[in-house]
């Protein structure tokens, strides 16, 4: 499939995903969700990439939410089904076994905030703008941002951003817990691709254990969570890495992890 409406690159170890509607701040179409479901093909199909990095192409925008114009020709059962693509993909995008890096890099609005939200976590430039702006259009957050929003940053909060529509800078949303780090706009991409390679060294296995557990977990008592942790752990001690990574600290040596399943 050749791509319109996103830049698809692999970069290494490193899958990189550009929203490339710069016109209309990158906002959210079909054609957005069926290129970025087909670049999660690729991705899943290639063993070779070991973390996903998402971002928006031009300077001013991740993705400035849903596209407006689509949407207001959209019949309430249209609607649904725009809504359940874009819920499955972000399900897709959220279980995809590698990590995933939201690079925000402008207005991150309404569908913005529930792809960022969806990715393992999220880098930000100072600049950037994140909310739920749905309620100012006469309608809810579409892509999951009710449910997403509130578990990572509080029912009073998604409540305040959901029923507002307020935006908020990049610095509120590291202090309310959305945003990870924030960063000079022009050190924004630099700093996601040192994290990004930082883990794509790791063992895959354990990279593969850790985000499952912390997922999983999340919405199972604390007991289940950890008999889930104590056989993930068991999983990674039957990896390869897990040897090598125990040796080589012994050793006084960089591990090199292979990064193999088995
Ligand atoms: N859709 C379509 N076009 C958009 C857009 C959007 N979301 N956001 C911006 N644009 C377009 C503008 O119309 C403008 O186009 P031209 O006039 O140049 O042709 C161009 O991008 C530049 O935008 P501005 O001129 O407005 O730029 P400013 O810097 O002045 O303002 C802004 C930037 C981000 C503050 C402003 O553009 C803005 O407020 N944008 C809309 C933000 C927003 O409300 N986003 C939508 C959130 S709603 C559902 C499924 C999904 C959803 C809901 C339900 N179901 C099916 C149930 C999700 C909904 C949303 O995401």
């Amino acid at each position: 499939m050749s791509y319109e409406n996103i830049i698809f690159e692999i970069e290494g170890d490193v899958a990189v995903i550009r929203f490339n509607r710069p016109k209309a701040l990158n906002a959210i179409n079909p054609g957005v969700l069926e290129e970025v479901g087909d670049a999660l093909d690729k991705i899943e199909a290639d063993s070779g990439v070991r973390v996903l990095v998402l971002t928006g192409e031009g300077e001013k925008a991740f993705v400035a939410g849903a596209d407006i114009a689509y949407m207001v020709k959209l019949s309430p059962l249209e609607g649904r089904e725009f809504s359940r693509g874009g819920h499955e993909l972000l399900f897709r995008l959220e279980n995809l076994p590698i990590p995933v890096i939201a690079c925000v890099n402008g207005f991150a609005l309404g569908g913005g905030t529930e792809i960022a939200m969806a990715c393992d976590f999220i880098y930000a430039s100072e600049n950037a703008k994140f909310g739920q702006p749905e309620i100012n259009l006469g309608v809810i957050p579409g892509f999951g941002g009710t449910q997403r929003l509130s578990r990572l940053v509080g029912k009073a909060m998604a409540k305040e951003l959901c029923m507002t529509g307020m935006m908020i800078s990049a610095q509120e949303a590291k202090e309310i817990g959305l945003v990870n780090r924030v960063f000079p706009h022009d050190k924004l991409w630099e700093e996601t691709l040192k994290t990004a390679n930082l883990m794509a060294g790791k063992g895959k296995v354990s990279l593969r254990a850790a985000k499952r557990c912390i997922d999983r977990g999340f919405d199972v008592d604390l007991t289940s969570g950890c008999y889930m942790e104590a056989d993930a752990f068991a999983l990674c001690k039957a990896s390869p890495d897990a040897n090598e990574g125990m040796s080589a600290f012994l050793e006084k040596r960089k591990p090199e992890f292979k990064g193999e399943l088995t």
